[in-house]
């Protein structure tokens, strides 16, 4: 009941709704609706009261709302069914779990994760309401070796959507990584399950720093978040609806065409390694070398210290500027 109240006031933002118009549609007492509105205003949602007028939202919380998600959506597939968990251990995780019944391009998200995950076993911080954790379940005809080229869609429609919708000026550090003045802002770990030349379903999980104020130890000096960088706070909300959209045409658009000519335009774009000297961790291994191009497949071409040149395969490596992160 609460949500259904809640999903009216948001509709209907800004305008008075009489208690007694509330009690008609949703046949409870106005006295139960009293009690709704003040646990919404506990829950941090401004809404004005008068006698005679009414209801009034003035503003929202921060919370991620499915219904007021589902409003800012502009998508046909991806997010048509969306998931929302208080706290979860991994979105990943849990859409590993539901994955096999789970309709193509449903959306898993988390307040916070307790087991966040990054790449090669490493972890993920994700607290509370301060950023957006979330996983999109595909199942696409392609063969797996195509699986990787989903997480430079995802890096091509985080980095485009925190342009527009937070006016952050990021840039993608290839493969996985949106990184704002050198700093990590946003993850992908894409995971895949199938045969050998089928794909079951493919798992891209986005971690993005949205409002976080400050970091543990271990990487405070290697991560940002939009609200760091633009000196106020993002809404949530807006930006999964806005992510949501970028990666549906990307997607879409290889999918029919199987090209990701426009997905590379965006990477090469917002490079933050093409034409840059990086360090080039594969395993226990360290090499040197200059980014020459982000090729047709999304591979990147580096010209190593020996003066060979090497593609480079997403999900092998990691990249590193000279010095730092
Ligand atoms: P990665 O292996 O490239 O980065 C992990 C490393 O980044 C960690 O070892 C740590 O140094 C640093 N790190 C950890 N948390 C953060 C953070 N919040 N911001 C910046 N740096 C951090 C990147 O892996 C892939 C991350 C994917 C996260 C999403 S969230 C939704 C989905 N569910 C899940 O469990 N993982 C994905």
């Amino acid at each position: 009941m609460k949500e259904k109240i809640l999903k009216e006031l948001y509709v209907r933002q800004g305008e008075y709704i009489s208690g007694e118009e509330l009690s008609e549609k949703f046949q409870v007492s106005r006295t139960a609706i009293w009690k709704h509105m003040n646990k919404l205003k506990k829950e941090g949602y401004t809404i004005e009261t008068t006698h005679k007028k009414g209801y009034r939202l003035i503003e929202t919380s921060d919370k991620i709302i499915i219904d007021a998600l589902k409003l800012q959506l502009r998508t046909k597939e991806i997010g048509q069914e969306i998931l929302l968990f208080d706290s979860v251990d991994s979105t990943n995780n849990y859409s590993k779990k539901i994955a096999k019944d789970a309709i193509h391009g449903t959306v898993v998200i988390g307040e916070e994760q307790t087991g966040g995950r990054g790449r090669l076993g490493r972890n993920w911080s994700s607290p509370k309401g301060e950023g957006i954790w979330m996983s999109i379940i595909l199942k696409p005809s392609i063969p797996p070796t195509e699986g990787m080229k989903m997480t430079q869609i995802a890096a091509a429609s985080v980095c485009k959507a925190i342009r527009e919708a937070a006016g952050v000026e990021g840039y993608i550090k290839w493969p996985n990584d949106i990184v704002v003045g050198g700093k990590k802002v946003c993850g992908i770990l894409t995971e895949m399950a199938g045969e050998l030349n089928k794909i079951d379903y493919l798992i891209v999980g986005i971690g993005i720093n949205v409002n976080n104020q400050s970091f543990p130890e271990e990487f405070k000096d290697i991560a940002t978040s939009l609200t760091i960088e633009k000196g106020k706070k993002i809404d949530r909300k807006t930006l999964i609806a806005c992510i949501l959209k970028e990666f549906e045409t990307l997607y879409q658009h290889y999918i029919d065409r199987r090209t990701l000519d426009e997905t590379l335009e965006i990477i090469r774009l917002y490079s933050a390694v093409l034409g840059k000297t990086v360090r080039i961790i594969k395993g226990e291994q360290e090499l040197k070398g200059r980014v020459l191009e982000i090729n047709d497949e999304g591979l990147l071409k580096v010209q190593l210290e020996d003066g060979k040149e090497e593609l480079l395969v997403s999900g092998e490596v990691s990249i590193r500027s000279e010095k730092g992160y």
